[in-house]
């Protein structure tokens, strides 16, 4: 929190995203007992298990709630599904199913995932930063639009062009349910909140402005109208030369840097205020020298401002626990 409000903290704050996950045999135990992935999602004593883990092992300065973006599609009656080997599934949207949704019920139906939040904030540490979170409505309407995940969006961008009303029409809404969605998060108790643009980095500058920057302005404008003490990280991926002058733009406190963003690159942004990156997971893969020198990169850049160390993009499966511990204490400087 200190570091959201402009402060260099030295070591910084460390947390990784995807902190909950399958790299973890602990997470896995829980997971196989919830029954499906959204059963996880909505029932508080797993969530908040899930949650507690990689702060209990690694005892990171931030948790994350345990919860997914495609929640909203969810609680907008999309048939979400998660099946084992391929990923999120739903409906796949068109005009007149755009024209038909209702988001009137959106809090009743997250409830379940409010009341994590309420639990979690009793059950860690208070110097431990809960953080809350959502996707920004381009990328959680490129998973609306075709209906599962994609390499490069392409049923989405070609639904925005084709529909350009109808897309405006999506992306506002989700923007509005959104904004409510994290005001209820930080009033259940989330210090922060973070709104991931996971699919930000496949638009064209005019489709980056429309569709990433104008829903990501609106989400945190009238959040801050509401609580206005709010702090807000926007994570654009792959968004590169147009992170320049998002942050201005957006009203964003922090910007998350994925691992293609150059140091000396950051350290511009960073001028302008906190940023939160940007080791590959790949490095927590590999381990060793690998590790050792991306982690050095970045303090060496970025350690002399205000700095959220995290990955560039979430932890994955094939990540080993043990280089999680080496990179949490090489980042504290030997102390875990
Ligand atoms: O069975 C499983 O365990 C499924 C794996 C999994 C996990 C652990 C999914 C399915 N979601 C999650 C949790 C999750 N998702 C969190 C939890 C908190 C934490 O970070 O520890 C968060 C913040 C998310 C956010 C999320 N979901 C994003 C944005 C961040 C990112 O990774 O880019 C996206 C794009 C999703 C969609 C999604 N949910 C799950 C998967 C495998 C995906 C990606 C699908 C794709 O690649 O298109």
């Amino acid at each position: 929190m200190q570091v959201l409000e402009g402060q260099t903290l030295s070591p910084p704050p460390i947390w990784l995203m995807r902190q909950a996950g399958r790299y973890l045999p602990e997470y896995r135990e829980v997971r196989a007992k919830a029954g499906s992935f959204l059963d996880l999602c909505y029932t508080p004593d797993h969530a908040v298990e899930v949650t507690l883990q990689p702060i209990r092992r690694f005892a990171f300065d931030a948790a994350i709630l345990f919860s997914d973006i495609l929640v909203i599609p969810d609680a907008l009656k999309r048939n979400v599904r998660f099946t084992e080997g391929h990923g999120p599934e739903m409906d796949p949207i068109d005009v007149d199913g755009i024209a038909r949704l209702d988001g009137s019920r959106l809090l009743q139906h997250l409830e379940p995932v409010l009341e994590t939040v309420r639990r979690l904030r009793g059950a860690l540490p208070p110097e431990t930063t809960l953080l809350g979170f959502c996707g920004a409505p381009w990328t959680v309407a490129t998973y609306m639009i075709a209906g599962h995940g994609t390499p490069d969006q392409a049923p989405a961008r070609l639904f925005a062009y084709r529909h350009p009303k109808a897309f405006e029409t999506l992306l506002m809404l989700l923007a509005e349910l959104s904004a409510d969605y994290l005001v209820a998060q930080i009033d259940a108790g989330a210090d922060a909140v973070q709104i991931f643009d996971s699919w930000a980095g496949v638009l064209g500058a005019r489709e980056f402005e429309a569709f990433a920057v104008k829903p990501m302005a609106r989400i945190i404008r009238s959040v801050k109208q509401r609580r206005p003490n709010a702090k807000v990280i926007a994570f654009a991926k792959g968004a590169g030369y147009q992170l320049k002058d998002y942050r201005q733009k957006t009203g964003a406190d922090a910007i998350g840097l994925d691992w293609s963003v150059p140091l000396d690159f950051a350290v511009e942004l960073q001028k302008d205020g906190p940023v939160q990156g940007n080791l590959d997971p790949m490095r927590m893969v590999a381990g060793g020298v690998a590790l050792e020198e991306g982690i050095d990169d970045i303090l060496q850049h970025l350690g002399n401002g205000p700095l959220i160390f995290n990955l560039g993009h979430g932890i994955t499966p094939q990540a080993a626990p043990e280089n999680v511990r080496l990179l949490v204490e090489r980042v504290r400087g030997g102390r875990a």
